[in-house]
């Protein structure tokens, strides 16, 4: 080969090389050009899906005040939920399924996108920490059922029974009937999702629930699926669902709402768009019944919104300007159910 041509050829394969360099950071220009630069950037702020995401906030906000990194404060904060019986659909004391199992699904995720999730799994407290323990100790993004258990255990976690007196009433009084049609905002929702901006601007998320109450046993939501029921990219902004997560899962919500604001979108646009996708995908399928579904986000500049397809959806915002309050969602029909 000529020198010549090997130059042309070493500089056309310099070119491609550079060309990935350059596509790799087109996220980061894309959110320069599309994210108002002059907005001054808030942080921290901790966003969390519901009422009960005030106390897992409130938790979480202390930890990060005290210099705990991000992950381990959304374990502390979401572990608030878990932990309280009165949350009846996170942790213990969650509704079971309709064999009456506490079957648990929770999902974290980082900065550098690692991911730690468990789905299927009974008799851990605080499945969240398990997830995090998915993370940070194995090859592996998503531990499920018996492994998934017996990856606790071998972590230290102590096996408990997580079902209260009051959940196995209700669920011996849904046996009665034994209908599935979950009721709106109250049996197919309330899972804590909580989405962190850190001192550094960096983003974090984790997302816990028992799910969908009286669900088949073995079913699984949108919770512990990233991409899901939690995404973030740490270039563009973080989102994460409520609701039914058969609906989630199938148009892959939460990445979707990262995606659109990867486009320049608002965290009120990318969620109000998702959850219109949503609501038209389901137009005539049999779950528009009980159909609903709510996210929030909240992008780089510290910007956040939540959005639902039915009334009745709020989440809890932290952050040093306003404290810790509620803010509710727009909902794309007025209707409740
Ligand atoms: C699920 N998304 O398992 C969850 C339901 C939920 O509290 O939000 N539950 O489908």
């Amino acid at each position: 080969m000529s020198g010549r041509r090997k130059f042309i050829k070493k500089t056309t394969l310099g070119t491609i090389g550079l060309g990935s360099v350059f596509s790799s950071l087109s996220a980061t220009e894309y959110r320069l050009k599309n994210i108002p630069q002059s907005k001054p950037v808030k942080k921290p702020v901790v966003i969390s899906t519901w009422k009960h995401g005030l106390a897992a906030n409130a938790e979480a906000w202390k930890q990060l005040k005290q210099g705990t990194r991000a992950l381990d404060a959304i374990v502390a904060g979401v572990g608030v939920s878990e932990a309280d019986p009165n949350v009846r659909s996170v942790g213990y004391g969650g509704l079971p399924d309709r064999e009456g199992k506490v079957t648990l699904d929770a999902c974290i995720m980082d900065k550098n996108s690692n991911c730690g999730s468990v789905s299927f799994l009974q008799g851990i407290k605080h499945p969240i920490a398990v997830a995090q323990k998915v993370l940070e100790k194995t090859p592996h993004v998503m531990l499920t059922g018996e492994g998934a258990l017996q990856f606790a255990l071998e972590q230290g976690f102590k096996e408990e029974n997580l079902l209260t007196e009051k959940s196995k009433q209700s669920w011996e009084k849904w046996l009665e009937k034994s209908k599935y049609r979950p009721v709106i905002n109250i049996e197919n929702h309330d899972t804590i999702s909580m989405l962190v901006l850190d001192e550094e601007g960096n983003l974090s998320g984790g997302c816990t629930t028992s799910g969908a109450a009286w669900k088949m046993h073995g079913r699984v939501g949108d919770s512990p699926i990233i991409g899901a029921g939690l995404f973030l990219d740490n270039e563009v902004g973080a989102a994460a669902a409520t609701g039914l997560g058969e609906a989630v899962i199938r148009t892959a919500g939460s990445a979707m709402v990262v995606e659109l604001m990867r486009q320049g979108k608002s965290p009120f646009e990318a969620c109000k768009t998702i959850v219109e996708r949503i609501y038209n995908k389901h137009k005539n399928h049999k779950d528009m019944a009980y159909l609903q579904v709510g996210f929030i986000a909240i992008n780089k500049n510290g910007e956040h919104a939540g959005y639902s397809v039915r009334p009745g959806f709020n989440y809890a915002v932290c952050d040093d300007e306003q404290g810790n309050r509620m803010e509710s969602a727009q909902a794309k029909v007025k209707k409740s159910n």
